[in-house]
């Protein structure tokens, strides 16, 4: 095993300022003057363009990789210290993937429309633009400190018109596919800051911005059709490598169940019908004991008695304003009216009420249901409190029992007819079939996946790019007209009445259609702050295109993003969002994969040093400037790294932070004790070197950073029980401790006397056989004569010895031309080669 090392005479010092200190009196003393030297190569990198990345063919696609963070909002706080945790793993990941020879796309941008610039404005009259802009200067100055290594050239904000043009160019092709339509439809409404919201967006029947109570409210929307990816979007997350829990809330939101449609007919005063419901256990057909339609059901105005009108109408009138959540607690008490109107069970022609409540959801299945008591547990409840019959149509073994509550597990039918004695899986598929075939149902697959909300009443946003006109209706702005210019406007104030600020804009909405020439209105909702993200990653590749939204070999060399780090709470906002629009650009031809990205790995919480959620009210806030200006940026990389597992959510420690800086102290001085290349290295220490690259490379592999730096300090605290170190132990440390403190590196490097920068060092190789714990002096002999011994793991095969011997430079010199006859290998003892001249 050899290590590239600079030859010696090329060895040139240069002494630098920023790195020694003169004594008074005495010699210069070298010291660790983090301030200079992390300033020092900052500019370096800047001038040197050492990040920039191109589309270099002579890297094979397997060379090739895109680790990429998911990208702040420049909010007016400032840098967060959670924001570095991802971003340090990330870069860690990528300067380790190009010292292994990578060409890694490594880039960084700014999420900058949303609601809280818009907010500011309100509050201080300030264009949300120039707050946005101010902001995000900061953010960069601030990400710039910490030393990533971002390819800043290809920085992109979703508010520049040049980026939000192609974002009004992806909706106009989702609308002229029918995915983008207008509906008038209740919808989740914040009153607070006035604008609609995404299911997506509503947390516990709350805002998930400001926590007020959401209401229902009927109004103009525009709206992405999601659900035609329903499928696809939970098929193809088997083949993501994604934490199991985020792709489980996708599964779970998208919420596919299987069941049967039946239709049941009416017997109404006012005439008859048919009511189709939705199950999930057409197994429980024969314990149907009343029917449900939610309340805005069309056919509860007909079926109506008139002596229940009255009641049934103002049962209504209570529904329309609670929101979903609201409707559907499972512990909330039960409502429900009775219509006067009955139905008949297709199994068994038995004449079951119908009923309407509001635990019944319009928006689900067929908006009506065959209620079940026995077997669903708000059908029991339901029917407890109504005095409605309970029938057990299900049993755990065949026998009829009473029963205390809804038992909802599978069993064997009892109470069902000819098909009583069934198991439920047996029963469900043969009474589908048996539907079917009489034409009184069939089978049926339904989502809880809802299309997607997408217009906001709000202004901070990207216009909608279509106008409404009086002869053509809808038409979307000719491609070329893009970007739709968000227009100024005096009051940014939330109207409140459904309508966004723009549209007090005269002169901006009203406007000529691109159709017909005739007199039309902008659309004046805006897009919501999920936009921009969906597709941010993808304008990376190439970031400055005018003429397309990235040019097709640009993506195609980086694409589908092999790394994604981020936080855990996007995994049904923007994480499903951007693999909906990532389809639908594969589908159109733009990008060449279905997946945007690959990989993801979640980072865990940085709480305060008190346990809880850093908040400004807590007073628990750690801002990452006042970290790097008293220790360093590399410091504060390596000890967000120390903390923990990457996953975890973990309390802030000041006390290990100053030991992290100690750490670097001890390694800064390890450099004072160069000795030249090929001085002798103790061999323990050696091994130690070995099996500490093995384990750094092991564990950045695997985003197990904490161990990694662990066994760095095991190492650099056994050098420092050596008075002299050989130059290249200490080539080897600067190499593996590079990704994670990347400006002390480079200026030890520096000292080494290599060139920088040190990122274009080939990552070190360890020898395997150096690493094995337990070792053993293996005596080799050549006819019974000792030749040289060799040391071998404890519990070497007799293969392996063979192969340790034969790799041996010195054993193969010996035995140079001769022929080798047998060789007898008793493992753990001797290694006899018999040879002949
Ligand atoms: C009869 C039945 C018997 C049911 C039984 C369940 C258990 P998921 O898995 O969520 O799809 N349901 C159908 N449409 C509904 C709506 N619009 N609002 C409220 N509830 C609705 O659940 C489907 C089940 O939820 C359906 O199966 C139906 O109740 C109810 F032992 O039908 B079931
Ligand atoms: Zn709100």
């Amino acid at each position: 095993m050899t290590f590239p090392v600079a030859d010696s005479s090329s060895v040139k010092l240069k002494v630098q300022p920023p790195c020694y200190k003169i004594i008074e009196g005495g010699p210069m003393e070298r010291f660790y003057d983090f301030i200079n030297i992390e300033k020092k190569w900052r500019d370096y990198w800047e001038r040197s363009k050492t990040f920039s990345v191109k589309e270099d063919t002579s890297f094979p696609a397997d060379k090739r990789l895109y680790v990429l963070d998911m990208f702040p909002y420049p909010s007016g706080s400032g840098l967060h210290v959670g924001h570095p945790e991802g971003y340090t793993a990330t870069d860690i990941y990528t300067r380790f993937k190009k010292m292994q020879g990578f060409n890694v796309l490594h880039p960084m941008g700014f999420d900058s429309f949303g609601l809280p610039a818009e907010n500011y404005a309100i509050q201080t009259g300030t264009h949300p633009s120039i707050t946005t802009y101010a902001n995000i200067d900061r953010f960069r100055d601030q990400i710039k400190s910490l030393g990533f290594c971002y390819d800043w050239k290809r920085e992109v904000s979703t508010s520049d018109p040049e980026y939000y043009r192609w974002t009004q160019w992806i909706f106009i092709q989702l609308f002229k596919k029918g995915l983008a339509y207008e509906a008038e439809m209740p919808i989740n409404w914040c009153p607070n800051c006035g604008t609609g919201l995404a299911n997506e967006e509503v947390k516990d029947g709350r805002c998930d911005r400001c926590g007020t109570l959401i209401e229902r409210r009927r109004i103009r929307q525009w709206v992405l059709k999601i659900t035609a990816y329903a499928d696809r979007l939970l098929d193809e997350l088997k083949i993501l490598d994604w934490p199991e829990p985020i792709k489980l809330q996708q599964e779970n939101w998208i919420g596919k169940s299987e069941g049967a449609e039946v239709d049941f007919s009416v017997d109404g005063e006012l005439g008859e019908g048919l009511v189709r419901i939705f199950t999930t256990r057409p197994d429980t057909l024969f314990g149907a004991t009343y029917m449900v339609l939610a309340p805005e059901h069309p056919l509860v105005e007909r079926i109506t008695s008139p002596d229940m009108a009255d009641e049934v109408e103002k049962y209504i009138e209570k529904t329309v304003s609670k929101s979903e959540l609201q409707r559907t607690e499972l512990n909330r008490e039960k409502s429900g009216v009775f219509t006067g109107a009955y139905a008949v069970n297709p199994v068994n022609n038995a004449k079951i009420p119908i009923w309407i409540a509001d635990y019944v959801l319009w928006g689900y299945g067929t908006g009506a249901i065959m209620a079940v008591p026995a077997h669903d547990e708000r059908d029991f409840e339901f029917a407890k409190k109504y005095g409605l019959p309970i029938i057990q149509v299900v049993s755990r073994d065949g026998s009829i029992y009473e029963m205390s509550e809804a038992e909802t597990g599978d069993g064997i039918a009892v109470n069902s007819g000819d098909w009583s004695g069934m198991k439920t899986a047996d029963f469900k598929r043969a009474i589908t079939a048996w539907l079917e075939k009489k034409n009184l149902g069939k089978l049926k697959i339904n989502y809880k996946l809802r299309d997607w909300i997408f217009s906001r009443q709000r202004y901070w946003g990207e216009p909608i790019p279509v106008v409404h006109c009086e002869k053509c209706g809808i038409v979307p702005l000719d491609e070329s007209d893009l970007p739709l210019m968000l227009p100024d406007v005096k009051s940014y104030k939330p109207t409140g009445n459904g309508e966004s600020p723009l549209a007090s804009i005269e002169k901006w909405v009203n406007t000529k259609c691109p159709n017909c020439g005739g007199k039309a209105k902008r659309e004046t909702n805006t897009m919501p702050q999920w936009a921009g993200s969906c597709w941010y990653y993808i304008r990376f590749t190439d970031p400055h295109n005018e003429n397309e939204l990235a040019r097709k070999d640009r993506i195609k060399y980086w694409l589908p993003v092999d790394l994604y780090v981020g936080g855990a709470e996007h995994a049904v906002l923007h994480l499903l969002y951007a693999r909906f629009w990532h389809k639908f650009l594969y589908d159109i031809g733009v990008v060449n994969t279905s997946e945007p990205f690959m990989a993801l790995r979640n980072q865990g919480m940085i709480l305060g040093e008190n346990n809880e959620k850093m908040s400004k009210s807590r007073g628990n806030v750690v801002n990452p400037d006042d970290v790097v200006a008293e220790y360093g940026a590399d410091t504060l990389r390596v000890y967000e790294m120390f903390l923990g597992p990457l996953a975890a959510d973990k309390p802030w420690n000041t006390q290990s932070i100053i030991g992290i800086k100690r750490f670097l102290d001890k390694v800064w001085r390890l450099y004072d004790r160069i000795e030249s290349t090929g001085s002798r290295v103790p061999q323990e220490l050696d091994r130690l070197r070995h099996k500490t690259i093995k384990i750094v490379t092991d564990k950045i592999e695997t985003l197990e950073f904490n161990t990694a730096i662990s066994q760095m300090m095991i190492f650099v605290n056994a050098m420092q029980k050596e008075e002299t170190l050989d130059r290249g132990l200490l080539r080897d440390l600067a190499l593996i401790l590079h990704p994670f403190a990347p400006f002390i590196t480079e200026e030890l490097w520096e000292t080494l006397g290599e060139m920088p920068s040190i990122i274009f060092t080939k990552w070190p190789k360890y020898d395997p056989s150096m690493i094995t714990e337990d070792v053993i002096r293996i005596p080799i002999q050549e006819n019974g004569k000792l030749r040289d011994t060799i040391d071998m793991p404890k519990d070497v095969t007799k293969e392996r010895m063979e192969e340790l011997v034969r790799e041996n430079k010195k054993i193969s010199a010996i035995l140079e031309g001769k022929k080798i006859i047998k060789i007898i290998a008793i493992p753990g003892k001797v290694l006899n080669i018999v040879t002949a001249k």
